[in-house]
């Protein structure tokens, strides 16, 4: 590009050099004051403290920005490969406070604060979360780049930037009502838009094919509807390293002759309709639930994704090397976060077939060494199948090339297997039927050059279920990658109290390599220590009471045990489990069974799918149930039941510091790895949990005596399918029996009867897929145990600094390292903290 800007004399460099700006208090006061009154025009008389947050994160921001340059600068001169991390998701949440702790300013900052007579917390508290994701795929991806700048790893994150992300839950009447999430209402400071960048995305129209001058078939795709997708970059610094990496999120916009061909045949109100329709691609997160399956709308926002991403990759490639992909497969790979993605696997083939000439051979060869695919999940109504039909009208050059795949991919298998026609069936990425569907996890797999689980217990379980003909096929593309969260924010930022004791303790490495955590443990023993860490873990308690009372006028006692399990709401995620176990206290206290008694604060927080009846329903038995309980007098202190409303990843900040006991009760086999059990464990929290997922590592790590294990395994779950009779075994239970009494009685629904009617069918079929009743007396047992660790005090606490010890492993820090090692093969960039 010219920089027609510049007179020809001028040297362009002349009007970016700007001498270094200053990271001390006495800056900081300076530039808040400046963006306070001049750039945003306030002054003292101004109440909100919205603005205050908008001038110093604009203050952060620019120092983020010079940084963010060297990176850029410094990746292009070395000219070193690249990968990128593809997700319809990253649920970010808040970037002020990050972003002081990663750029190492939160002291001066707070000290600027104070003179300025502003109180901290407030303006870090007046910030929307940027919640554009559903839950723990999305916020994998945040914690992902966190890690990959902290660890100087040149990796761009591609995403869509909705207007809208994840729904306001509001709970009125015991029940979810969703509201819209215009998170960009009051701006958004943490984002450039990039039109320079913007991209062109093709929908609908046909393809025609030719001969071309040396014989190859070639094909066109025209009369297409075209929208442009619209860069916005967001700075992802590292910790206190330099670097400053990029999320990229794209924007649907309509193109201007679109429009025009319309004025043209003086249709004004189609036009502007049509406008519409382009930029709705990006209008809204679609919420994690079964029933959005197969909408045309969601198809539309992966392949703009993919589409937009894969050509700003090319357009950089092609920028500097021409034509010439030979070696386009050693400087990039593409990490595709789920099947979501997955597209990017055909239209990467395209765009080096028609675009750029390539003979498939060398064009799939290219795919298969730069695709790399990540799933997170084993149930299989959560599988991506897009109709056939619905692609060839929507993306008729895309299934072309799918059908093109899956020929070159029969043949192999065929190759391999001759005359084994089940397997062709069972593995081909069509599948068969009246209507066609296209299987996105094989198109996945069979693009990649590596297949990765998210957990131990789910990778093994891919390999021998659900991907187990693929394996056979290609063993070595199949590897674990168990999850994490980066200790940044989920211990330096949101605990900063406690980061503090462990600093004082064992110094800060901890920060940036968490095992070394494990130097905690000799201080398990040390009694003036376990006093310090007791009396952390109640002054994160007490904020958290604070917290509620003030947002939601709910009283807790501080004193009780806090008993929390915050997540999406699904059956498989068993709150109901959980619920019965409240409604089992809640008969031992009305029996007057109190001996010995522990008084127990259970918090139940997360959003059900708006599709999701049986979801919704759970919350309003939670609600109902809260409601007899906190009522009742006879109940007092002893026992509390909370549902958390509008449960996200700033709500996440302020209660996992307060946490007694995580609750990690899915059914065996059923959650790929959880991430909330991790954020709960590096804080101190004790985990009562079944034999899945990342829970399985955790109990590993903290040792079995630290962690409350109860219920069925995964084998005995799927041996147990054959002949579950929940009736025989709450026959055998007086103690279950008193339980489904009071829920079917109506106790908990007085004057709303058969509300619950669909839930206690489903706890009592002989099909139900979550076995909740088989775990019932095992989970009654093991909260027993909880209890009886809770009394004595002391060892509760040795327990807890142990688990938080144990918790090195659970970084993410560590997760993309074993990426980096077995996948990306990215060289570590140092970028001059002082350019
Ligand atoms: C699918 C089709 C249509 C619309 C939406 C979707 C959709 C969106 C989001 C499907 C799934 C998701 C998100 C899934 C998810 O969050 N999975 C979780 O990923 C975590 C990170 O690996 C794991 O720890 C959890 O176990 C897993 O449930």
């Amino acid at each position: 590009m010219p920089h027609r800007v510049f007179r020809k004399s001028t040297p362009k460099s002349d009007i970016t050099k700007l001498p270094k700006l200053g990271l001390d208090k006495k800056h900081f006061i300076a530039d808040f004051k400046h963006y306070y009154s001049h750039r945003l025009g306030r002054d003292e008389h101004c109440r909100s403290p919205h603005y205050a947050y908008e001038a110093l994160s604009l203050a952060i921001s620019d120092r983020l920005v010079e940084r963010w340059k060297n990176t850029y600068n410094t990746y292009k001169d070395l000219d070193c490969k690249r990968a990128y991390y593809l997700s319809m998701e990253f649920l970010i949440g808040r970037s002020l406070s990050n972003a002081m702790l990663n750029l190492g300013v939160d002291n001066a900052v707070k000290a600027a604060l104070y003179d300025l007579g502003l109180e901290a917390e407030e303006l870090v508290d007046s910030e929307v979360d940027a919640g554009l994701g559903n839950g723990g795929l999305g916020r994998l991806a945040a914690c992902f780049i966190d890690s990959c700048a902290t660890l100087q790893l040149p990796v761009t994150g591609y995403g869509l930037r909705y207007e809208y992300g994840m729904f306001t839950q509001q709970i009125v009447n015991g029940e979810q009502v969703e509201l819209p999430d215009h998170w960009l209402r009051m701006g958004n400071i943490w984002e450039i838009e990039r039109p320079e960048y913007m991209a062109r995305v093709k929908f609908g129209g046909r393809t025609q094919s030719h001969i071309d001058e040396k014989g190859n078939k070639r094909t066109t795709w025209l009369d297409t509807h075209d929208v442009l997708a619209m860069p916005y970059d967001t700075p992802v610094p590292g910790y206190k390293n330099g670097t400053v990496n990029t999320l990229r999120l794209w924007k649907a916009i309509a193109t201007e002759e679109f429009n025009l061909q319309e004025f043209n045949e003086g249709d004004y109100a189609e036009a502007v309709a049509q406008k519409n329709t382009a930029e709705n691609i990006t209008m809204v997160l679609y919420p994690n639930d079964a029933n959005e399956n197969g909408k045309a709308l969601r198809l539309q926002q992966q392949y703009l994704l993919a589409s937009a991403s894969l050509q700003d990759v090319i357009a950089n490639w092609v920028g500097r090397h021409g034509n010439n992909f030979t070696h386009f497969a050693e400087k990039n790979c593409f990490q595709l976060n789920d099947t979501h993605p997955s597209i990017a696997v055909a239209e990467l083939m395209r765009l080096l077939l028609d675009l750029h000439g390539l003979a498939w051979k060398d064009a799939w060869a290219i795919t298969c060494k730069t695709m790399a695919y990540t799933n997170h999940t084993l149930l299989p109504e959560a599988l991506e199948r897009w109709s056939v039909s619905l692609m060839e009208n929507l993306l008729p050059r895309l299934m072309e090339i799918i059908f093109d795949i899956n020929a070159h991919f029969m043949a192999e298998v065929s190759a391999r297997w001759p005359g084994d026609n089940d397997r062709m069936a069972r593995m081909s990425i069509i599948e068969e039927g009246r209507d066609k569907k296209v299987r996105m996890a094989y198109l996945a797999i069979v693009g990649s050059f590596s297949v990765n689980g998210v957990a131990e217990l789910h990778s093994k379980l891919l390999q021998e279920g659900l991907f187990r003909d693929f394996y056979e096929l290609w063993p070595y593309k199949f590897n674990n990658k168990t999850n994490g969260v980066t200790p940044r924010r989920w211990l330096a930022a949101c605990n900063p109290d406690l980061a503090e004791l462990i600093t004082a303790t064992i110094g800060d490495e901890w920060i940036t390599n968490l095992s070394a955590l494990a130097k905690l443990r000799p201080f398990a023993e040390d009694a003036t220590f376990r006093k310090k860490w007791a009396e952390l873990k109640r002054a994160n308690k007490q904020r958290l009471v604070n917290y509620k009372k003030d947002e939601h006028d709910i009283e807790i006692n501080v004193d009780a045990l806090f008993d929390v399990q915050v997540k999406r709401i699904h059956e498989y995620k068993r709150q109901i489990l959980n619920v019965l176990h409240v409604i089992y206290l809640y008969d031992c206290i009305k029996r007057g069974e109190t001996k010995n008694w522990v008084p127990r604060c259970v918090l139940i927080g997360g959003k059900a799918a708006p599709g999701y009846a049986m979801a919704k329903k759970s919350i309003k038995l939670i609600n109902n149930v809260a409601n007899v309980i906190n009522n009742d007098p006879a109940i007092g202190d002893k026992l509390r039941l909370v549902f958390m409303p509008n449960y996200r990843v700033s709500a996440m900040e302020k209660i996992c510091p307060g946490a007694d006991l995580s609750e990690q009760i899915s059914t065996a086999g059923k959650e790929a790895s959880g991430t909330g059990n991790m954020k709960f464990m590096m804080n101190g929290a004790l985990t009562i949990g079944t034999l899945d997922g990342a829970n399985i590592e955790i109990r590993e790590e903290a040792g079995e005596e630290n962690f409350f294990l109860f219920g069925l395994t995964e084998s005995e779950v799927e041996a147990m399918h054959q002949h579950y009779n929940p009736q025989a075994i709450i026959n055998q239970d007086s103690e279950l029996q008193n339980v489904m009494r009071l829920l079917e009685c109506g106790h908990f629904n007085q004057f709303e009867p058969g509300i619950f009617d669909d839930i206690i069918a489903a706890l009592k079929s002989p099909h139900d897929p979550w076995m909740t009743i088989a775990d019932f007396r095992s989970y009654i047992e093991a909260q027993k145990r909880v209890e009886q660790a809770y009394r004595d005090q002391d060892r509760w606490t040795k327990m807890s600094i142990l688990n938080t010890a144990a918790s090195g492993k659970f970084s993410t820090d560590r997760t993309i390292s074993e990426y980096n090692q077995e996948i990306w093969k990215l060289t570590p960039v140092n970028v001059e903290k002082n350019q």
